[in-house]
Formats: structure tokens, C-alpha cells, sequence
């Protein structure tokens, strides 16, 4: 690429490893369209599991080992040697998640006269310590290449977390009652009735909660995308499964199952809910910029790493709420994340105020800047300096 090549013009491989689930290849799907829709970007996405990939992509063919989706061209990685069909060297390379990319790749990419700018995108994170972190250089111990840490994260000086342009106005014009006859079959339900979306994983403090909507002063309705916590309801409704197309009844609970849908209409679920059970990376995000209340399941770690994540994200969260406000919240995503029994009742007393502070904290998450562009400013910034 010559020196006068626009930033706009740039070249853009992304290499993701799909470790479980649908948020490492959630998170570079997302990117990759970004990359390419709003910043112009040439974007190459290695993959190295494309049947995980086509549940969010249903255009993606898993057993090609090229194609194109969303202007982007989609790659099987078969790793850990393959580096793309022909070894061209983007500009910009971005392994996800501490994914390793190939040696061949990286030997080449030692050898360019342009160095590419190596970028390795780390887990989103909502500890402040994040930001003495981010986009800190690290020299490759045999080549003279430099990698940098690109961290997501709530507060000022991270990477800030994915949003695109179009996002607000596609939440505006979203057409309520068309979803619930197309996605449910049944007319959107009346304002007291409370509607709860729940994407989770196995989780043994689900019977309890059942339990409580069942046996509440206040209907529910619930919508359950297909997943691991399936097998949960359909034990609770009695039932050989919990498919899409299900639905259960009983007390003030009813249920309905849905099938998983494409990745850019995962985000009406969420608008058409009061209040979302939301699980991992990607869908902890979007009901962020859903602003309704929400409740995470943080994703496992080992030794309970993740708890600290869990009450950082939860103190930025939380923060400007009242003492019983904040006190309940707490104890709610604490006991969902497996410390104790959830009360739902004393949860849900805070239903006002927790949606008020649902609405400004996605007003004070947009002021870090979208993801995206922040990592196209580093990229550009990088690139001329190269
Ligand atoms: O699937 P997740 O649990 O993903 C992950 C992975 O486990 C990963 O290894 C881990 O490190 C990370 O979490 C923290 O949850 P997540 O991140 O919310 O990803 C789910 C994706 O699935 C998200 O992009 C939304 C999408 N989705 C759809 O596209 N359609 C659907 O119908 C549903 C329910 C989800």
C-alpha cells in the first residue's frame, strides 16, 4: 500500500478462534461488519469454526472455504498453520482474544517494508485498571514488530464497547406489535403484564425464579431464545423440551420458546422486553444500549475470576442510584450468578428507578466513543507513523 493510500482504504484481517459459545465469533462478527459498513474498510474475518459462525449468519456455508457476507470476506482458519488462501498481509491485523495467530502470517508480517499494525483485542472489562492498559505496545521478541492491547471497557482512556451509528434510530423505529406476531405469534401483551427476555446459561438459581414469576401478584411473560438454559424450563413446565415454538403456562408465568435469529435481529428481543437476562460479552452490550434494566450472567471463570468483573461493571452500573436501588441490584445479579437465592419481588420494587438509570447510563456509555472508531483512530494513528 503507498504512503497516500486514505485510512479509509485500509485492508483489515481479523482472526478469531471460537473458544465456546457465540460471543468470540459475536464480538468479531460484529466488528468485522463495522469495520467494513461505516469505516469503508477491506476486512478479511478468519474463522476457525464456521458452523458456530452460520447460528449468527445463517448465509455463512460452513463448508466453504471462502466466501463473502456483509461485503466482508469470510475465511475458514483452519488453524493453527492456515493463513488465509493467498498470504497477503492486510494493513491492519487484529487477533481476537488472544487468539495466536499463525507463525507463517506473522514472518511475513515481519518482512512487509510497511509494518501492519498488530492489534490484539482483548475482552470487554468494566475495572477501571483496564485503561492503564490499553493500547500499551509490546515489542515481538524475535521480529522487529509491535503489538497492542486494544481493551474494551466502561470508563474513559478504554476502548469503549461496540455501537454502531445506525443503533438508536433502528431502536426508535422498531415496530413492537409486528415482532410479537411475527417472532411469538400471540399480540404484543398490555403494559401490566411484565415481559422478560432470558439468554443465560445452565443456572441453579432458575427454579427458584420460575418459581416466584409462577407464583407472583403480577403476570409475566417470558421469552426464552433455544439454548442451555432450555432444558431448565422445560423440567419446570413438565415437558420433553423447551424448542422455539413452545410455549407454558402456569400461575402468572407464561413462557414462550424462540429460535435463535440472526445476529443484527438479536437486539429486538431485547427492545421488546421490560427487563433482560443477558449472558458472556456481546449480549451484556447490547442490553446496555437496549436501556432497560437488565441482569447479567457473567461468564465462569476459574477460581471465580470473574466476580471481580462482575461488581466493576455493577459500580459503574450502579452508580447514582439510591442505597436500596444499588443494595438490591447487587444482590439480585450476585445471587443470578450463583451466590444465593434471587429475590425477585425485592428486585423489581426498584423497577422505576432502575429504568431511569437503564436510560442515562447509555446516554454516559456513548460519551467513551464506539469501539469501532476507536479502534480505527489508533489504526490510522498507527499506520501513519509506520
Ligand atoms: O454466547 P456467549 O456466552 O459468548 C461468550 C463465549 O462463551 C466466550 O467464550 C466468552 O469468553 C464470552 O462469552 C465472554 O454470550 P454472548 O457474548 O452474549 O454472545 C452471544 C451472541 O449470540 C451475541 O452476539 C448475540 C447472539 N445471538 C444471536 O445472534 N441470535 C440469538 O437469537 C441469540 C439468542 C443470540
Amino acid at each position: 500500500m503507498s504512503a497516500q493510500t486514505a485510512p479509509s482504504e485500509l485492508a483489515c484481517d481479523i482472526f478469531c478462534a471460537v473458544i465456546d459459545n457465540f460471543g468470540d465469533i459475536g464480538v468479531c462478527w460484529r466488528v468485522a461488519r463495522q469495520l467494513r459498513t461505516e469505516h469503508g474498510w477491506r476486512v478479511r474475518l478468519l474463522v476457525d469454526d464456521l458452523k458456530v459462525f452460520h447460528a449468527l449468519c445463517p448465509e455463512v456455508d460452513a463448508t466453504l472455504a471462502r466466501q463473502h457476507a456483509a461485503g466482508v470476506t469470510i475465511e475458514h482458519w483452519c488453524e493453527p498453520t492456515h493463513a488465509g488462501d493467498t498470504l497477503e498481509i492486510a494493513d491492519v491485523v487484529i487477533e481476537a482474544f488472544a487468539c495466536e495467530i499463525p507463525h507463517a502470517y506473522v514472518a511475513v508480517m515481519a518482512r512487509r517494508p510497511r509494518k501492519p499494525v498488530w492489534i490484539n483485542l482483548e475482552y470487554l472489562s468494566g475495572e477501571d485498571l483496564v485503561a492503564d492498559f490499553h493500547l500499551r505496545p509490546s515489542p515481538h521478541p524475535r521480529f522487529p514488530l509491535e503489538k497492542s492491547f486494544f481493551f474494551p471497557g466502561f470508563g474513559p482512556g478504554t476502548g469503549g464497547v461496540i455501537k454502531e451509528r445506525d443503533l438508536d434510530a433502528r431502536r426508535a423505529n422498531f415496530d413492537a406489535a409486528a415482532w410479537w406476531c411475527e417472532r411469538v405469534g400471540i399480540e404484543r401483551p398490555h403494559s401490566a403484564k411484565t415481559v422478560i427476555s432470558l439468554f443465560a446459561y445452565e443456572n441453579p438459581a432458575i427454579d427458584a425464579l420460575l418459581a416466584q414469576w409462577r407464583d407472583g401478584d403480577a403476570p409475566v411473560v417470558l421469552l426464552v431464545p433455544e439454548g442451555r438454559i432450555s432444558g431448565a424450563l422445560a423440567r419446570f413446565f413438565g415437558l420433553p423440551t423447551f424448542a422455539a415454538g413452545a410455549s407454558a403456562r402456569v400461575g402468572a408465568l407464561e413462557a414462550h420458546a424462540l429460535g435463535f435469529v440472526e445476529q443484527p435481529r438479536f437486539d429486538e428481543l431485547l427492545w421488546a422486553a421490560d427487563i433482560n437476562f443477558v449472558r458472556g460479552e456481546d449480549s451484556f452490550v447490547r442490553a446496555q444500549w437496549a436501556a432497560k434494566p437488565f441482569v447479567w450472567h457473567i461468564y465462569p471463570q476459574a477460581d471465580d475470576a470473574h466476580l471481580p468483573k462482575l461488581d466493576a461493571a455493577l459500580d459503574h452500573y450502579t452508580n447514582g442510584l439510591a442505597d436500596a436501588a444499588r443494595d438490591a441490584m447487587h444482590l439480585f445479579w450476585h445471587a443470578w450468578n450463583g451466590t444465593s437465592t434471587p429475590d425477585w419481588r425485592d428486585f423489581w420494587t426498584h423497577r422505576r428507578e432502575l429504568e431511569a438509570r437503564a436510560l442515562r447510563w447509555a446516554d454516559e456509555l456513548a460519551r467513551i466513543g464506539d469501539l469501532a472508531d476507536n479502534l480505527v483512530a489508533h489504526a490510522a494513528e498507527s499506520h501513519l507513523d509506520a
